[in-house]
């Protein structure tokens, strides 16, 4: 194992750095973990005895803990998010911009003495199995103590990133300090040319776990077209069939839109063959392999899912990962010590304290659990965790899926005429907005390849890359789109969801293997009606009919708002992706 008096060595680089920092922040000491399980549970008793955490019943959720952040800090904060480089073009439209010498001015009075009377933390973590090649180590330097315990559940952390350092003497710097938490001295800035991150005043997942959204997708987006691969808001599952063989796919959904559920699908076609396997439920790492495929992996070693509506019905295998050694954070408490959100149960039990620590009101209108409370549970812990999850060269790929939240327009699903077409599709993604960011819900916006948040740079060179990955993939995996969400006149939900959507994924297998019928329409590929297994669902032909149909006028208003995105993208934009758009309107007539 690397030790830090190894001299003169590749660390050297990184122990200046943290130099660096304590000058700036002027903690009162400095912790270098190592990722143990003495080192956690040590953190955490402390937190526990100065009533930071609270210890949930040991007997019904061994080593779990519940935190309550400030009410003010529950989600990413998107508008206080920036890409730093020094060509405000670089980070294009879907990303807020200041220059680095802007954003170092801006910061260093906010981190300057921020961890007096504090300990600094000094996180190594490795995103990706260590064994792989496409790993990828950072530091991050924290205040909180709460980040370290939820970084040690989500990735690969302390003497294992550590050694990887050691001997290949790089690492993506992150500085974090939850600052005073005032939203008004809050910035999340990113420094591409640098590999770095500078985090200050919110302690909320997104915002302040920096090896998460920061470095796996921002930097890691930036990287990856550099060196050219893809680093995506995917999850990765294998949908096994009656053979027993194994077919891989992706999925991009905007966040809080069902990527956990999809991914930890429990099959009602069980009997038939079909189940899924776990390999990630939010970021994927995509390279193309020797044999001309694209394979993913996961890089992360937890999940950071969102509580509400998870039950035994909708995510089983989610209720049994989330057991046991996890943090929950902003649920409500109930009498018993256990954690509860809406949607639990029918009910809130009797006794309820909310996720703001007070007794709740049954009558009150506001939920007991915020709207983005969270679980952080080991990913090893879900029962349909995949064998193949930790692989170093990752699974390789048949389809990617593509989805949105949309109460109209998107049929349940179609699939994209190429590679090309698919990235269109991918493209013009749009979605309902949720809780997960704050700012309105349910306000539909443009948000391509469920990246609009994470594009760490111009969002046309983004388009860019994908089309070119796409002359690089042999192989290429087919591209489809689907919208669990679609809502009938009355309102109400159309398609069943949740474990159903295996039916979905099942016809796409039939697909990519040259089966599953299927009528060409101008938007893609639609399932005829009879080539989706329905059996066993409570659905009328008229309403099948209606899920899949392909309302031209709809379309052609959709057709409108993307060109209006499009142009918002302004001259970087590709070529193709015009094209593309132009091809719909011609087929819509
Ligand atoms: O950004 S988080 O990691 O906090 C969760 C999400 O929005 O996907
Ligand atoms: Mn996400």
């Amino acid at each position: 194992m690397a030790t830090l008096s190894d001299s003169p060595s590749k660390l050297d680089h990184l122990k200046s750095w943290v130099e660096e920092c304590a000058a700036l922040t002027k903690p009162d000491r400095v912790r270098w973990c190592d990722g143990s399980e003495a080192e956690y549970d040590a953190i955490a008793a402390e937190l526990v005895r100065q009533g930071e955490l609270t210890r949930l019943n040991d007997e019904l959720y061994p080593n779990c803990l519940l935190s309550r952040s400030d009410p003010s800090d529950v989600a990413r904060t998107e508008h206080l998010t920036y890409i730093c480089t020094p060509d405000k073009e670089d980070a294009g439209y879907t990303n807020n911009w200041m220059s680095p010498d802007e954003a170092r001015a801006r910061a260093t009075p906010l981190f300057d003495g921020t961890m007096r009377g504090r300990t600094m933390y000094v996180v190594p973590y490795l995103m990706g199995t260590p064994s792989s090649p496409f790993a990828k180590a950072g530091v991050e330097i924290t205040d909180s103590p709460y980040v370290v315990l939820n970084m040690r559940i989500m990735t690969r952390m302390g003497a294992v990133a550590l050694d990887h350092i050691a001997r290949t003497g790089e690492f993506a710097p992150g500085l974090h300090s939850l600052g005073d938490l005032d939203p008004e001295r809050r910035l999340i800035l990113h420094f591409p040319e640098e590999n770095l991150v500078w985090s200050v005043g919110s302690g909320y997942g997104g915002n302040a776990l920096l090896g998460k959204k920061c470095l796996a997708l921002r930097l890691a987006s930036t990287m990856a077209r550099r060196e050219g691969w893809l680093a995506e808001h995917m999850l990765i599952l294998g949908l096994e069939d009656p053979s027993g063989n194994v077919t891989y796919m992706t999925g991009a959904f905007p966040s809080a839109c069902g990527k956990t559920n999809l991914a930890m699908l429990v099959s009602p076609l069980a009997e038939q063959g079909y189940r899924v396997w776990t390999v990630g439920d939010d970021i994927a790492w995509m390279r193309v392999g020797p044999d001309g495929r694209l394979w993913a992996m996961n890089p992360e070693a937890g999940f950071f899912g969102v509580a509400p509506g998870t039950n035994e019905q909708t995510n089983p295998n989610a209720m049994a990962t989330l057991r046991g050694n996890s943090i929950f954070t902003n649920v409500a408490l109930t009498a018993e010590g256990t954690p509860w959100w809406e949607g639990l149960t029918d009910a809130p039990p009797d006794g309820l304290i909310d996720w703001r620590g007070q007794t709740y009101d049954a009558a009150s209108k506001s939920p007991a659990a915020h709207p983005n409370s969270r679980f952080t549970s080991p990913a090893r812990q879900c029962p349909g965790i995949s064998p193949h999850w930790e692989d170093p060269r990752g699974v390789p790929i048949s389809a990617i899926i593509f989805g949105g939240r949309r109460a109209r327009v998107a049929p349940l699903v179609y699939q994209s005429f190429d590679w090309r077409h698919g990235t269109f599709v991918g493209a013009s993604m749009a979605s309902e907005t949720t809780a997960a960011a704050t700012g309105k819900v349910g306000v539909v916006r443009r948000d391509p390849m469920a990246m609009r948040p994470f594009i760490g740079y111009n969002a046309g060179d983004y388009f860019g890359h994908w089309l070119e990955m796409g002359q690089r993939i042999p192989n290429p995996p087919a591209i489809f789109h689907v919208n669990w969400f679609r809502r009938d006149a009355e309102g109400k939900f159309m398609w069943p969801g949740f474990g159903q959507n295996v039916r979905v994924l099942r016809w796409m297998l039939d697909r990519v293997s040259g089966r599953g019928g299927a009528r060409e329409t101008a938007i893609g590929y639609v399932p005829t009606p009879d080539a989706l297994d329905l059996d066993g669902l409570d659905l009328t032909p008229a309403a099948v009919e209606a899920l899949l149909h392909v309302d031209h006028a709809e379309w052609r208003d959709e057709a409108q708002n993307i060109g209006a995105f499009f142009d918002k993208i302004g001259p970087r934009l590709p070529a193709a992706l015009r094209q593309e758009l132009d091809g719909l309107r011609q087929r819509l007539g």
